[in-house]
């Protein structure tokens, strides 16, 4: 019987009946502890905030199985050896399109216009049409293409772009060229690797049409914060909302909070549902048990 030691002690609560009934279901016979001697742990579930840093001594661990979208605040840590996942949940991807379709929405319909109308002024001017209203989104993974395919749904037409060349997708920087040209709403959700921290920087923002609005739920390095409060400054960014941050909380301190044309989200876009999540954890469970592939493998190479 395999030990699975639940490293997240500040998750436990969330988990401590999703986790078992989801490993019953997938019919596994499991030991789900939240302390074990090392040399006993079979799957560690972790999450970065989790106190167990030092992998070294789990030398019998088949896959460390990460309960965040995000693997930047682990993937450089030299102690991890073993296979590492990360989490892909429909109920993460169900809030994060959300979320998205959401803030699309507020600015492609001028919403603020309405609720914040203190000079009670009847503007008649209606909004385009979605389908008049190009939208970009940088990263389409799995969160990506969920919500591309959600505002296409809305008859938004959304232009995708990734690492690798795929159907429908733009990829390289020529790509990104193209992509940037037409984003009057622009969405990043590309994970933070060393090739994307300040991908949004003072020439990549200038290739915008004026006036585009930013929406970032991916990582708060993807985007150079001064390059963005210049182009706010000169109009050439419309309006940014934003849920990451290079340091979070984001502090009191900093111009965001105070910009008028910059929303701030407390990393709120998506949360690992439990309920959910717990099933991909346990299929993971499954397959190393059975000896087939894990899902959602990280490759520590590329960053993600
Ligand atoms: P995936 O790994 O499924 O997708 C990542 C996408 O980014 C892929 O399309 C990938 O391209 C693309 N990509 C990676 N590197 C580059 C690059 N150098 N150039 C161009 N494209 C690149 O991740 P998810 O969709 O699951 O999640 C994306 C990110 O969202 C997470 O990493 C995390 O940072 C963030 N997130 C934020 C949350 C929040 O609450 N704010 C919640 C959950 C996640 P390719 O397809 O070619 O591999
Ligand atoms: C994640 C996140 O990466 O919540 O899962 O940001």
């Amino acid at each position: 019987m395999p030990t699975v030691l639940f490293a997240a002690p500040s998750l436990w609560p969330e988990y401590q009946e999703a986790l078992p009934a989801a490993l019953a279901e997938a019919g596994i016979a499991a030991r789900l502890v939240t302390e074990a001697a090392p040399e006993e742990v079979d799957y560690i579930v972790y999450a970065p905030s989790s106190p167990l840093q030092d992998f070294t001594p789990y030398r019998r661990t088949k896959a460390v199985l990460n309960l965040w979208a995000g693997v930047e605040r682990i993937t450089g840590n030299p102690t991890l050896t073993q296979p590492l996942t990360r989490m892909v949940d429909p109920g993460l991807t169900e809030g994060m399109v959300e979320w998205v379709t959401g803030h699309t929405l507020r600015h492609h319909l001028g919403m603020d216009r309405h609720i914040l109308n203190p000079g009670h002024v009847w503007d008649p001017t209606c909004p385009p049409l979605a389908r008049e209203r190009p939208v970009t989104i940088l990263g389409m993974g799995a969160l990506g293409s969920a919500c591309a395919e959600a505002l296409r749904a809305l008859n938004f037409p959304v232009t995708g772009w990734s690492r690798t060349a795929k159907p429908g997708c733009l990829h390289g920087p020529d790509g990104l060229r193209e992509a940037l040209s037409t984003a009057q709403t622009l969405i990043t959700l590309l994970p933070k690797t060393p090739e994307t921290e300040n991908l949004l920087n003072a020439r990549t923002l200038a290739l915008l049409p004026r006036g585009a609005v930013i929406l970032n739920p991916g990582r708060g390095p993807l985007i150079d914060d001064g390059a963005l409060l210049a182009a706010l400054d000169a109009g050439q960014i419309g309006h940014a909302t934003l849920d990451v941050f290079r340091v979070e909380p984001l502090p009191q301190d900093h111009p965001f909070w105070s910009h008028p044309n910059v929303t701030v989200t407390p990393h709120i876009a998506a949360d690992t549902r439990a309920i959910t999540a717990s099933k991909v954890i346990a299929e993971n469970i499954r397959r190393g048990e059975a000896g087939e592939p894990f899902l959602h493998l990280v490759d520590r190479a590329r960053g993600y």
